[in-house]
């Protein structure tokens, strides 16, 4: 029989890696996207003809329950939520409502249907905050300092007690950072690699930055959804951290991306308090033993190469457009 997955978030950073990988490995693919007036399918245009797409969100029920009846998936990978930890202060409630109450949507819709459906929760280093113990391992006590942290962590028990409560095949992977190209342009990460090859190309002359000293530990996201889909194919669900084991600060990483380019970073970064957080994570740092040891999953990509990796994607993205944009720019000006 053929191994059927569906993921939600396929639109997503994760979602199309994971796309990707699923579809090597000979799964047929189904994938969920909400409603917008604008269609959010760039990251995987290049895979349009091969995955199936449904029309769904993680605030409607009814909808959830529809799809899993109709796909008839053998996997489910919850990948998607409101992600990004700076707006879950603005939208506190939206961010519950998604990127926690949707798991138990999804959970509920999956009980409702067929107990046997192996299933995923995108859980998050988030949910260790303040942190309790360093390096951070599935033991360590979670301590969320947003109110993301806070949802995820709620959707990471609630995968726990299904799991406990109706015997299903139901697991948490922890996952630290993970960035790459297709990363979205909130996050740090991407905002300095778009800034720094904007200001190489003379589109632009400073990056306004927040807290350069909170530090996180960095992987890239291609090699996280190959320990997604190891967490799945194990004979018991079991929760996972998954990181690299190194931390970096956000400095480093604004220091590395400068100097990919021949540029100094002092000349360009600004400090701006508008990106300071009300709470902040200060220091993140993956224990990764457990999941090296039983899925034999290692990260690939180290920090530096990864920090050059998006530097030289957004310079290439951007050398196409920079010439005709300047046109446009100076004709309507
Ligand atoms: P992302 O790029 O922000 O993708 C989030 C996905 O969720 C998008 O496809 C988005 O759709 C979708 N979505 C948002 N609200 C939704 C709703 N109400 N109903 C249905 N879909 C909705 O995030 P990512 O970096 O790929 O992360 C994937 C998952 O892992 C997320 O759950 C994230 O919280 C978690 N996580 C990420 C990291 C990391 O470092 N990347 C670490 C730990 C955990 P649109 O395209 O329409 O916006
Ligand atoms: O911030 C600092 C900021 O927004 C990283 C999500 O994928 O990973 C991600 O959450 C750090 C923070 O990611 C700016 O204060 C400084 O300390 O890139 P970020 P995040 O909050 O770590 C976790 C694991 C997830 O689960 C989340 O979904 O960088 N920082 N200056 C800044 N951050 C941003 N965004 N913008 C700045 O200008």
């Amino acid at each position: 029989m053929a191994n059927i997955s569906l993921i939600t978030g396929i639109t997503g950073q994760d979602g199309s890696y994971l796309a990707e990988l699923l579809l090597e490995k000979g799964y047929q693919v189904h994938g969920c996207y909400r409603r917008t007036s604008t269609n959010s399918f760039q990251r995987i245009e290049h895979l349009l003809d091969q995955v199936e797409m449904h029309c769904t969100d993680l605030m409607d029920q009814a909808s959830l329950e529809r799809l899993i009846a109709k796909v008839k998936p053998t996997e489910v990978y919850n990948l998607a939520a409101q992600s990004f930890v700076g707006s879950s202060w603005d939208q506190p409630i939206l961010t519950g409502e998604v990127t926690g109450l949707g798991v138990t949507r999804l959970l509920e819709a999956i009980r409702m249907v067929d107990t046997s459906i192996r299933f995923y929760q995108a859980s998050s280093s988030e949910m260790y905050g303040k942190v309790h113990e360093t390096p951070q391992r599935e033991t360590t006590p979670f301590h969320p300092r947003s109110p993301y942290g806070v949802a995820k962590a709620y959707g990471h028990w609630m995968t726990v007690n299904y799991r406990e409560s109706y015997d299903m095949f139901a697991c948490g992977g922890i996952l630290f950072n993970h960035e790459s190209p297709r990363r979205g342009l909130e996050f740090v990460t991407r905002k300095i690699s778009d800034a720094v090859a904007r200001i190489k190309l003379g589109m632009a002359n400073e990056v306004r930055l927040g807290n350069l000293e909170a530090r996180r530990d960095w992987g890239f996201a291609g090699d996280y959804v190959e320990a997604m889909w190891l967490m799945l194919q194990q004979d018991a669900p079991v929760d996972y951290v998954i990181g690299t084991g190194e931390t970096y600060r956000v400095g480093d990483f604004v220091q590395i991306a400068f100097e990919r380019v021949g540029l100094n970073w002092e000349d360009h970064v600004v400090i701006d308090p508008k990106f300071y957080r009300p709470a902040e994570v200060d220091l993140l740092l993956a224990d990764p033993a457990k999941a090296q040891a039983e899925l034999n999953w290692t990260p690939k990509m180290p920090f530096r190469e990864l920090v050059e990796t998006m530097v030289d994607h957004d310079l290439a993205r951007l050398s196409l457009v920079a010439k005709p944009d300047l046109k446009v720019v100076r004709k309507s000006a």
